[in-house]
């Protein structure tokens, strides 16, 4: 999908604050500066609309990009940044499984993991989280780039392997610099939002 109309509709703390349209969406979840407001960037066909950050912990609010009139991309604050004090963690953590298990609009959840390493233990909660609550998900492994082309299999399979991932769920190798996997995830969005 080529993406010409996208706006921040509203930056989100609690749910009074959620977008009143019935557009589904779809949520990006993942460890802090793991890629997920680069992954926004691609999708959308923007450099940074989304702000991206090589400082972890940029993204504090679930941010409601509208995507030309028809859905929604919800960048979601990252975890395991250590530096956000506890009390805030908490207050992320409350924030975004509040969004995640009541909100109608939801259609689907990618969760982002970094594609130079094993899921840490947060992405393996993550993921069993996503799967106990049985919110479709799509598994994007991110900086594929950095990673030489002859080691792709050994970190496709790495990335399965350590998540347990079912067969429902989709796992996509992707770059935010080169591009790759960006049809394969919008293949998936059209899937979960009947846009197609
Ligand atoms: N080489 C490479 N760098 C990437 C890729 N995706 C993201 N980055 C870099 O990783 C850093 C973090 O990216 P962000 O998109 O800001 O990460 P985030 O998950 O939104 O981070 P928080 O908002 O802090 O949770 C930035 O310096 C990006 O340029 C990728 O596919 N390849
Ligand atoms: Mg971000």
């Amino acid at each position: 999908m080529e993406v010409h109309n996208v706006d921040l509709t509203i930056s989100a703390v609690k749910p009074e604050q959620y977008p009143q349209t019935n557009y589904p969406e779809i949520a990006l979840v993942g460890r802090s500066n793991v890629g997920k407001s680069s992954l926004t960037n691609v999708l959308i066909n923007r450099r940074n609309f989304a702000h991206t950050s090589s400082q972890p912990g940029k993204t504090q609010t679930l941010n409601f990009y509208v995507v030309e009139d028809e859905l929604y991309f919800v960048d979601v604050p990252g975890y395991g940044y250590a530096k956000v004090s506890k009390k805030e963690r908490e207050r992320f953590g409350q924030m975004i499984e509040k969004y995640l298990t009541t909100r109608e609009q939801l259609r689907g959840v990618i969760l982002l993991v970094d594609g130079r390493h094993a899921p840490t233990d947060d992405d393996i909660s993550m993921y069993q989280w996503l799967q106990y609550y049985d919110i479709p998900t799509m598994v994007v492994a991110t900086k594929i780039d950095k990673v030489k082309g002859n080691a792709w299999n050994r970190e496709e399979s790495l990335v399965k392997k350590t998540l347990g991932i079912d067969k429902q769920t989709p796992l996509v190798l992707f770059s935010a610099v080169k591009k790759t996997g960006k049809d394969a995830v919008w293949n998936w969005i059209e899937e979960q939002t009947g846009m197609n």
